[in-house]
């Protein structure tokens, strides 16, 4: 119940703060980044984990998703006026979670956030993840169909890690899968993580659809995953989730 009434009153006063994961190509560019969420609690931070948990049980997730949102397209726009991404950064990817997806308004949220900063909607890259499948079917798939042909992309997060049946990837306009870093974690063994990996890998080229491992933190790591098809990467051997100065910062040495 604190955390709840915290919880709320940080929606009204505005009190959470976004960091921003590079995601890297096979040629070390920043091809984008993840948009993830912090909130500092009376001096105490609190794990995305838990106040992301706290809102989806409690609904407050609609506000906090929203501000998410909006936030992410004017820091977008703002690099975009400053001229400060390089000619590889394609996207932000926004992490969506299901209750805001199912949300009847999240579909005009997002458009009007989208050229309301004067972005085009391929520059918002919706992560979903598999637990959006329990709500009902052909809701989502419409939705998804309707945002897709708009020109938004979806990556499926956690991939492998959820109630995966793989009939989603063939009814759904799914552009990219998330390599969870469960299995990444355990690649160099060279044994079924990595087996599992080169599946997920061959599974995702066949339906043309684009893949990014996430958790990638060792070199090992990144080679292997280079070498068996894998072309994007997010992890500790590149960056941490950075602040907006600091993602700018290594914008500028990266590029
Ligand atoms: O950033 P970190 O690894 O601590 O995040 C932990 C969890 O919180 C992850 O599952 C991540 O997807 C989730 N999370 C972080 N930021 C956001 C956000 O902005 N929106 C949603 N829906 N989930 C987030
Ligand atoms: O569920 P989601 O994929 O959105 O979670 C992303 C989370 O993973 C973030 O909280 C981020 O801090 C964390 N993360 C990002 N890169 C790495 C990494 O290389 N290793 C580990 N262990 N966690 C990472
Ligand atoms: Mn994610
Ligand atoms: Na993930």
């Amino acid at each position: 119940l604190n955390l709840y009434n915290d919880l709320h009153q940080a929606i009204e006063q505005q009190a959470f703060t976004l960091v921003f994961q590079p995601q890297i190509n096979e040629q070390t560019e920043i091809t984008g980044a993840e948009v993830l969420c912090r909130w500092t609690n009376r001096g105490v931070p609190v794990s995305p984990e838990v106040f992301i948990r706290a809102a989806e049980e409690t609904r407050l997730i609609l506000p906090l998703g929203q501000w998410i949102l909006s936030e992410s397209c004017r820091v977008l726009k703002r690099w975009r006026q400053q001229n400060v991404l390089p000619e590889s950064f394609r996207r932000l990817a926004v992490n969506i979670s299901p209750a805001q997806f199912m949300d009847e308004n999240f579909e005009r949220y997002v458009t009007d956030q989208v050229s309301g900063n004067d972005l085009c909607s391929a520059q918002l890259e919706l992560e979903i993840t598999e637990s959006i499948f329990l709500g009902n079917k052909d809701t989502i798939r419409s939705k998804m169909q309707r945002l897709s042909s708009m020109g938004f992309t979806f990556a499926l997060d956690d991939f492998g890690t959820g109630y995966s049946s793989l009939s989603y990837l063939q009814h759904l306009p799914l552009h990219k899968l998330k390599i969870d870093r469960s299995f990444v974690m355990d690649i160099e063994d060279n044994t079924r993580p990595a087996r599992i990996v080169d599946s997920i890998i061959q599974m995702g080229q066949n339906l043309g659809m684009d893949i990014i491992a996430e958790g990638v933190e060792h070199q090992a790591q990144r080679d292997y995953l280079q070498n068996h098809g894998c072309c994007e990467f997010q992890g500790y051997l590149f960056s941490r989730p950075l602040a907006e100065d600091e993602f700018l910062e290594f914008v500028r040495h990266n590029s």
